[in-house]
């Protein structure tokens, strides 16, 4: 009898390849993922890997073909498959976003009454404007959505929008977000016992990897006069590690501090007196 493998799929080459191999990979799973592969198994996790086009994904996670994937929340409330949704990753992060060309004098979102719209997302937009007794006509694309009003095809737009320079060198601007998206990972939902407990094996190296992203190790010198003063400014896992310097005056101080607010720390670190700072990435981190 085979071993029971967690079934994966990811997207084939595109924005949230990358993301999801590394991911993959910090959790110390082994594959070889070569050019034009359709799948592949893990040498040292029982999971088989299938490469997909993104919005292919969900349907194959519905159909029984994966049990589980990696996939934008964009795609997800666009579709809408029976599809459960487990743990935000973190990457893939964008938003879809209603635009204007930039001599439009936008006002509020009932200024798209009776407006077309282009975009890919028309069962996310439909539900977007009905919520709000906005009527639009809304004009299913599937690419190039932003190039829509260059050419008198629309009014407006509603597309992915990341860093806003696809927008911008498009002569547009946006003005309402219609939903924030990330990466996540969904699984079909009821998973058999063996299934299930795969799954919870990923999933705790998942959160153990990301939550990890989302941190850093920090040393420091404190004269010890500024210790509580020190201490204060670093809420850590549990409290900041102290240990005594050769010299009797200065304390070493360790600790984990949260990524985002890794600056201000650091330089009210040196304002109260730390010395000889170092930041260390961490690579996983299990609470
Ligand atoms: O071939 P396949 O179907 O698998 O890929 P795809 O071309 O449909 O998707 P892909 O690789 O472009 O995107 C995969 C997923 O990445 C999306 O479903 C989103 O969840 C996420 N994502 C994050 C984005 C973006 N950021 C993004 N900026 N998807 C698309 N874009 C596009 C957007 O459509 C627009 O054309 O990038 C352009 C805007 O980017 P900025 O930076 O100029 O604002
Ligand atoms: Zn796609």
């Amino acid at each position: 009898m085979t071993a029971t493998k967690l079934k994966i799929a990811l997207q084939k080459s595109g924005r949230l390849s990358e993301d999801s191999l590394r991911l993959l990979k910090n959790c110390g799973i082994n594959f070889s993922n070569g050019l034009g592969k359709l799948r592949s198994a893990a040498n040292n996790f029982p999971l088989e890997i299938f490469f997909l086009r993104d919005d292919d994904i969900p349907q194959y996670i519905e159909d029984g073909v994966a049990d589980v994937g990696i996939v934008g929340e964009n795609i997800l409330a666009e579709e809408k498959r029976r599809v459960e949704t487990i743990e935000k990753l973190g990457f893939g992060k964008c938003r879809l976003a209603l635009a204007v060309p930039k001599a439009f004098d936008f006002q509020s979102i009932k200024d798209f009454d009776g407006k077309r719209i282009a975009t890919s997302y028309p069962n996310i937009l439909r539900e977007f404007f009905s919520e709000k007794n906005i009527e639009t006509e809304i004009h299913t694309i599937s690419g190039s959505v932003e190039i829509a009003p260059g050419i008198g095809l629309a009014d407006a737009v509603c597309d992915l929008v990341s860093s806003g320079s696809t927008l911008f060198t498009n002569g547009l601007k946006e003005v309402a977000t219609v939903l924030p998206s990330e990466a996540v990972l969904v699984s079909r939902p009821n998973l058999n016992s063996d299934l299930q407990k795969i799954l919870e094996k990923l999933l705790f190296r998942i959160k153990a990897v990301n939550s990890a992203n989302q941190s850093k190790y920090i040393l420091l010198n404190a004269p010890n006069e500024k210790l509580a003063e020190i201490i204060a400014l670093l809420p850590g896992i549990k409290s900041p590690t102290i240990m005594p310097l050769a010299d009797e005056n200065w304390s070493s101080v360790h600790s984990v501090i949260k990524e985002m607010d890794f600056w201000d720390v650091v330089e009210n670190l040196r304002d109260v007196g730390a010395e000889g700072i170092l930041v260390l990435s961490i690579d996983q981190m299990i609470s």
